[in-house]
Order: C-alpha cells, then sequence, then structure tokens
C-alpha cells in the first residue's frame, strides 16, 4: 500500500459554531479557533476538518451555501480565514474545508436567478419539475422530514431539495453547474488549502424520471439507493473532478457516503479509479436504527457482534486497495461515549477504551471536538432549546401525527443532531468560557465537571490519553498499514484483533461491556512477554496480569500490546 501523508495522519473535526467564540456574540468564529491551535497542536493532531464557513443565512448551520467564494460573516472575514490557515501551517497542521455541492442556499444567487422565469438562463442549475400545485412530481422524502419537492409559485412549477427547503439541489447533469464548481474548487485549492470533506457526494445523481419509490411513508436506505444514492454519474462526476482539479494537487479527499457497503466504497477509494482517498460510511451509525417509518429516531439495541462483523468487513474488504476514514462521532451523530459507551460510572474508561477503537484500525482517525474530553449527549427539557432545522421538522411533523411532545423529546434526546453542536467546554466558568454572552444554543450543563481545563490539570484524563495514542501510532508501522486480523469473533462482551506489518504484531483487546470479563485468547498467539504500550486500566495491575492466555479485564479495559 503506497504510503502518504493522510493515511499516517490523525484528523479533528471543528463543528465552528460551537467551537470557541472571541468576540462574545454568542456564536463561534474563526478567530475563535485560531486561539485554540495551540491546544489541537498539544493534542498531536495533523488536520483540520473545518465544518462550512462559507457565507450563508443559516438554516442548517452553513450547509445552505449562498456565496461559495465569501465567508460566513459571523465567522469572520476571507482575511481571518488567511490568518487561520497560515497559522495552523505554522504549526504544522493541515485544513480541509467543507465542500457542499449536492445544494446551495436558496438565497445563492444561482438559485435566485433559476427560480425568477422558466426561460432563466440559470433555470437548469438546480432541478424543475413542472406540475400542478398540490400533485407532487413523485412520492420521494426528503431527509429533513416532508416531501423532496417544493412549489414554487411564481413559476408554477416545483424544485427538487433532498435536505431542507432552503436548500435546492444542484442539477449536476449540466455542464455549466460542473464548470462553476471545479472553478470555486480549484480558487480554494489555490489559497492553499489541504483538502476537502466532501458533503452528501453521493446524493448528486438522481434516477432519471424521477420514479416513484415503493415505500411512500418513509424512504429509508434501500429503495433510496435507486433513486439517489451512489448512481453512476457520482462516478463520472468524480472522476471528471479529479482528473481538472483534486490531481493536480498534494491534498485529502474524503467523501460523506451514506447508506454505502464497502464494495460500493471501493468504486469511490479504490486508488486506481482516481476518485477519492477516502469515504465515511454509515453502516456502525445505522446499527441501532430501528428503520422504516421511525428512520434513525428510535433506538433498537444491537449485539456487539454485529459491531464486529460489519467494521471487519471495512477493514477486510478495503485493505490493499482503499483507505478507510474511522469515525464514532461528528456533528450529525450523538455523542459516542452517550451511544457506545456509558454516560455515568465508566464515561472515562468508556471514552478512552472507545478512543483505542477508532485509533487502532486501519485508516484515518477522526475525533469530533469534545470526544477528546468525554463530552456527552445533552436532555433538554423543551423542543424550543434545540436548534436543528432536522429536528424541528421532525417534531413539526410528528406533532402532525399525534406523537406527544414527551416522546418526540425522547427520541431527540437519543438521536437528535444537537447532541453534537452543544458548546465546547474549556472550563468551569459562566457558559462552559465557549462565550462571554448568551450562546446560539445552550450549554450542557455537565461543563463543571467535564472541561478542557479539568482535563489538562488531569495526568489521567481522556485528553492524555487520546494524545498518547496519537503519540503511539505515529511510531509504529503494524498500527498504522498493518493488516487486521479479528479474534474471538462471537465474544459478546470483548472485541479484539490483531495488527501485523512485516516487523511487528500488535494486539487490541478492548471489553465493550460494564461487566468483568475473563479473556481466552488463542493458544500460541502471544508470546512470552508482550510489551504493553498504553491502557486505561490501572497499568501496575495490567502489568502484573502479564500472562495475556487467561486475564480477567475491567469493564470497558482497552489494552494495546506489542506481541
Ligand atoms: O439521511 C441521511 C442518509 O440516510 C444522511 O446521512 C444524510 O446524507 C447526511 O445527513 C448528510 O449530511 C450532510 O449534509 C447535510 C447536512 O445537514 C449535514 O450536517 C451534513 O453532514 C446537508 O448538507
Ligand atoms: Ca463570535
Amino acid at each position: 500500500m503506497k504510503r502518504t501523508w493522510w493515511k499516517e495522519s490523525v484528523a479533528y473535526q471543528i463543528y465552528p459554531r460551537s467551537f470557541m467564540d472571541s468576540n462574545g456574540d454568542g456564536i463561534g468564529d474563526l478567530q475563535g479557533v485560531i486561539s485554540k491551535l495551540d491546544y489541537l497542536n498539544q493534542l498531536g493532531v495533523d488536520v483540520i476538518w473545518i465544518c462550512p464557513i462559507y457565507d450563508s443565512p443559516n438554516d442548517d448551520n452553513g450547509y445552505d451555501i449562498r456565496n461559495y467564494y465569501d465567508i460566513m460573516r459571523e465567522f469572520g472575514t476571507m482575511a481571518d480565514f488567511e490568518e487561520l490557515l497560515a497559522q495552523a501551517h505554522e504549526r504544522g497542521l493541515k485544513i480541509i474545508m467543507d465542500l457542499v455541492v449536492n445544494h446551495t442556499s436558496d438565497e445563492h444567487p444561482w438559485f435566485i436567478e433559476s427560480r425568477q422565469s422558466p426561460e432563466s438562463e440559470k433555470r437548469d442549475y438546480y432541478i424543475w419539475q413542472d406540475g400542478e400545485k398540490g400533485q407532487l412530481p413523485n412520492n420521494w422524502e426528503s431527509f429533513f422530514s416532508g416531501p423532496v419537492w417544493e412549489w414554487d409559485e411564481a413559476s408554477q412549477s416545483h424544485y427538487l431539495h433532498l435536505f431542507s427547503r432552503k436548500q435546492p439541489d444542484l442539477n449536476w447533469e449540466n455542464p455549466k453547474v460542473v464548470e462553476e464548481i471545479h472553478a470555486m474548487v480549484k480558487w480554494w485549492l489555490d489559497k492553499g488549502i489541504d483538502g476537502f470533506r466532501v458533503d452528501a457526494i453521493n446524493h448528486i445523481g438522481k434516477a432519471k424520471g424521477y420514479p416513484n419509490a415503493p415505500n411512500p411513508d418513509k424512504l429509508d436506505v434501500v429503495p433510496a439507493h435507486y433513486y439517489f444514492l451512489n448512481l453512476p454519474l457520482v462516478h463520472d462526476k468524480l472522476r471528471e473532478m479529479n482528473e481538472n482539479v483534486f490531481s493536480h494537487y498534494d491534498i485529502m479527499t474524503v467523501g460523506e457516503a451514506p447508506g454505502t457497503s464497502p464494495r460500493e466504497a471501493l468504486l469511490y477509494v479504490e486508488e486506481a479509479r482516481k476518485e477519492l482517498d477516502m469515504v465515511f460510511h454509515f453502516e456502525h451509525m445505522n446499527m441501532d436504527h430501528p428503520g422504516g417509518s421511525q428512520g434513525k429516531w428510535g433506538l433498537k439495541p444491537f449485539p456487539l457482534t454485529r459491531l464486529k462483523q460489519v467494521m471487519t468487513r471495512w477493514q477486510e474488504e478495503l485493505h490493499g486497495k482503499g483507505w478507510n476514514a474511522n469515525y464514532l462521532s461528528n456533528h450529525d451523530q450523538p455523542r459516542q461515549v452517550s451511544r457506545f459507551g456509558d454516560e455515568g460510572e465508566y464515561r472515562t474508561k468508556s471514552a478512552k477504551m472507545l478512543a483505542t477503537f477508532i485509533h487502532t484500525l486501519e485508516g484515518t482517525p477522526f475525533i469530533y471536538q469534545g470526544e477528546e474530553i468525554g463530552m456527552t449527549n445533552v436532555k433538554f427539557d423543551s423542543i424550543a432549546a434545540y436548534r436543528d432545522v432536522e429536528i424541528r421538522n421532525y417534531h413539526q411533523a410528528q406533532r402532525k401525527r399525534g406523537k406527544s411532545e414527551a416522546d418526540i423529546l425522547k427520541a431527540v434526546w437519543v438521536k437528535g443532531r444537537d447532541n453534537a453542536r452543544t458548546p465546547m467546554q474549556w472550563d468551569d466558568s459562566a457558559q462552559a468560557g465557549f462565550t462571554t454572552g448568551e450562546p446560539w444554543i445552550a450549554v450542557n450543563d455537565n461543563y463543571r465537571a467535564i472541561n478542557v481545563e479539568q482535563a489538562l490539570q488531569d495526568p489521567s484524563s481522556v485528553f492524555y490519553y487520546y494524545q498518547k495514542l496519537i503519540a503511539l501510532r505515529k511510531q509504529s508501522d503494524a498500527w498504522v498499514y498493518g493488516r487486521y486480523e479479528l479474534l474471538l469473533e462471537e465474544h459478546p462482551d470483548i472485541y479484539a484483533y490483531t495488527r501485523t506489518s512485516a516487523e511487528e504484531k500488535l494486539l487490541i483487546i478492548l471489553n465493550f461491556s460494564a461487566r468483568e470479563v475473563s479473556l481466552q485468547l488463542p493458544d500460541g498467539l502471544v508470546k512470552a512477554s508482550p510489551e504493553l504500550l498504553i491502557t486505561n486500566a490501572d497499568e501496575a495491575e495490567a502489568a502484573k496480569q502479564a500472562d495475556l492466555s487467561a486475564r480477567m479485564l475491567e469493564p470497558y479495559e482497552a489494552a494495546v500490546y506489542r506481541i
């Protein structure tokens, strides 16, 4: 496998609105990010992925872009961005931007012109279907509740939006659209940024003729496949973009690709195909979705063996061909410790265990802001406290169907995107040190106990555990490039595997349960004196139990050995 800097890197995702506010208006901003670059340096990450900072009316917090060539006023100016880039580079940090090109804002000048009349020059920049008011062109459901079609009175026609009605989808079949996007992407790369996270990229192709879906209630991932997921056009357009733009720069690209299997992912990331470097898959994010009419909003328990199955398939099928992007949380998902670990007694322990998992798989690890101090989900007691358009639309749609306020809240507590969007908890002062003003979304109450200042003062904190993991990964070839092999496939609580390179073999042991469990490894796997590289358990205890072939694991224990 070819060596590249982005395979050897650890990435850190910033949601700028919630990261750090420098001027007291309650909204995180670019100067805020600049003020925390030393903190990120201390953590040891290499790449920052910054969520959209382009000019936007903020219907979807920047994922609705009004001007691709300008910075959102609340976040600062282009000069602030240039300063951020320079300051990051000075510290050896790379910056990748979010590239949101499945759709724009309905306030983008292209859309304003497009909607003016069917004769407009920009009409075909978007997807229009004539019809009659009240008669939808088909039954497709948008990701944010309600139909994908919005009626436009002026031109007596519907436009398509897979996300909110303020996010009309671009028409990628129009070569002029493609040309505009290439020029824009080049413009940013020429500024010196280090790559892109490409938003919702596998949705840019839509099924010809817009046929009805068989499940009018709510599209789940399977039927959606045929209509706007991973269609051939996506690959044509990515290859074109790669050839014309990406391949002329030393950058990294990671596409967002929900509903994608490892086999489909290889079409994006197999090196010879020259499309993207990695994709974020969602198979492990969807394991706890009941699906069907509940969509993502319910909670379905899943056995650990299912997680092993899913992740193992990604590890094995991409090995030697493409590269994985590994994560357990981001700005669209609940907090990982609340979802896969324990927010109570074992919060820090399980946060470290989950970190060990993501950082020891083959692939580039992505840390989501706050994860490195074990931030948790939030439970606001009223829908009014939530800000997310997806949550607001879900609330409205469910109220119409008669669901109680309490039941809606319960669903939002487990799955709502705002769980990940409460302000970063810097210290135990008012508003967690995020702002001197009124934050745009309330701070999680637990900030007095969970914050960066506390973590930096505690040598056994989650933060220092991440720091050590990141440093260890850099020193080992097996850690980055080694082949993954699953052990104890059927074990209900323990997830264990090895990573093997020509010179080295690592053994990773993770207890995903709150129980003490006994570990029984296959005979002959471990040599006489394995070297313990990192553990979240008491090191002295772990050292005493040097006999790995029969060892007790503490609740949520994690350990990495060189064997
Ligand atoms: O519903 C989905 C697929 O089943 C989603 O995973 C969807 O594709 C995904 O949420 C897209 O997310 C990205 O684009 C959105 C934005 O709101 C998210 O924050 C962003 O990560 C629209 O730009
Ligand atoms: Ca601000």
